[in-house]
């Protein structure tokens, strides 16, 4: 790889990253926690990685494999002491984390719906994912750039992007979804790890803006992007690591562990937890309990403050299942075993915080969210079928910033030939 030097780029900032044991340390003192929290019952171990198909994974798979990673809130819903980060005090927020679980686990039903019925040409479940997405998007500020890969609607919808704008790109009227520039939230990737190239690449352009580590909150900035197990294992995914730690972009890059790419289980991907895999590139990795809303929004919010501040980039591997199939061209009761479901749906990450929230909020609450998300999908619905093809030309649009005489003539052509058929 040829490293072009550029002024103002400085390979590595000295002084600013830090190693993996200092960020441990930083981390150790940056969050010790505050408040006495009573130390769940669960143990992190309770639940296993789940059988897969003989011969697939490494049979010495460590038991590493099998530990929930950092957890505030146990599956029975009781909060975890935990020694680097704080839980979360702020009750309003753990309310709005609860209701954009819900909405989101409403809206994605919906929306599988919307598929089952021709309405849509495929969808992508985000169903089991959910504090992951919500956890992690509530930590990223309104100047940070998000690029997502093509499962995150939790991220989209909790980053305030109309329902249905969401659904546009597979009712297949259009090439995007949102508008970029106005929730600073890429579109979709299909090409699995492409986004993190992208997102390493707006990291430099960010370093080179001088946007990282003045101290100012109103200018610092930081790039999270998410990707799957599968992913990691991409020649893209590594490059963009590289770079990422090469220059110390202010890049997290958010693994969503759901165990599963497609039919391949991560467990033969990897037969450690892949968040080590960042010891390898020079930069901390993260193992967090992916259906911990508290414990996703905490490490996220640590990892952005980290590199906001010039730390460079982190990784963090959000420990989660995939309660779905990978799409609904799939048939996942071929291969994801029925004792391994049922394990993961006793962690279920809606179900834990509505178990720590019952403590304290009556149950017409509860069911006033679930009328709201009942809601939101009827409008959901409603949105998606007034989403009309658009004019079938304009596939030649915003190829280049003004129409060049080429695809003038390719659109003269293409009307003619669609009018032949009138
Ligand atoms: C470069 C590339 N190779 C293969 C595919 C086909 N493909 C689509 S999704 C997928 C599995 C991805 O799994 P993972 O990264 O774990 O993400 P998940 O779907 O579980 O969210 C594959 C192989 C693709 N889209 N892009
Ligand atoms: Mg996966």
């Amino acid at each position: 790889m040829n490293v072009v030097q550029r002024p103002g780029l400085t390979a590595g900032r000295p002084g600013r990253r830090s190693d993996p044991a200092a960020v441990v340390t930083a981390v150790t003192q940056a969050s010790a926690p505050t408040q006495t929290v009573p130390v769940a019952s669960v143990s992190a171990a309770s639940v296993s990685a789940g059988p897969v198909s003989a011969g697939c994974v490494h049979p010495s798979a460590p038991s590493e494999l099998a530990d929930t990673g950092i957890q505030l809130l146990a599956p029975d819903g009781t909060l975890v002491a935990e020694p680097r980060f704080e839980v979360l005090a702020d009750h309003d927020l753990r309310l709005e984390f609860y209701r954009s679980m819900v909405l989101a686990r409403r809206l994605d039903a919906e929306a599988t719906a919307l598929q089952r019925q021709g309405e849509l040409v495929l969808w992508i479940p985000l169903r089991g994912q959910e504090a992951a997405q919500v956890g992690s998007a509530q930590a990223a500020g309104p100047r940070d750039f998000i690029f997502p890969s093509y499962r995150e609607h939790a991220v989209a919808w909790h980053r305030g992007v109309p329902a249905a704008e969401v659904l546009r790109l597979l009712r297949g009227v259009s090439h995007d979804g949102w508008d970029v520039a106005a929730h600073n939230l890429a579109n979709y990737t299909i090409v699995l790890a492409s986004q993190t190239l992208h997102a390493v690449g707006y990291g430099m352009g960010v370093l080179l803006d001088g946007d990282v580590g003045t101290g100012d909150p109103a200018r610092d900035t930081a790039v999270l992007v998410y990707l799957g197990d599968g992913a990691m294992s991409q020649g893209d995914a590594n490059e963009a690591f590289v770079w990422a730690a090469s220059f110390g972009a202010p890049v997290v890059f958010l693994c969503q562990n759901n165990q599963w790419a497609i039919s391949t289980p991560s467990r033969r991907q990897s037969p450690v937890p892949l968040a080590r895999r960042a010891d390898g590139f020079g930069f901390p990795g993260l193992r967090v309990d992916g259906n911990d809303v508290l414990a996703m929004h905490a490490a996220t919010s640590w990892a952005l403050a980290h590199a906001r501040g010039g730390g460079g980039p982190v990784l963090i591997e959000a420990n989660t299942y995939r309660m779905a199939p990978h799409t609904t061209s799939d048939d996942a009761t071929r291969y994801q075993p029925a004792d391994e479901v049922a394990a993961w749906a006793a962690r279920d990450p809606i179900e834990r915080l509505r178990r720590l929230l019952a403590t304290d909020v009556d149950a017409a609450w509860f069911d006033e969210i679930d009328d709201q998300a009942a809601t939101a999908a009827t409008e959901l619905r409603r949105d998606c079928l007034a989403l009309d093809p658009p004019e079938p030309s304009s596939m030649l649009g915003h190829v280049y910033a003004e129409e060049t005489a080429d695809e003038r003539d390719q659109r003269t052509w293409f009307n003619a030939y669609r009018d032949s058929f009138l």
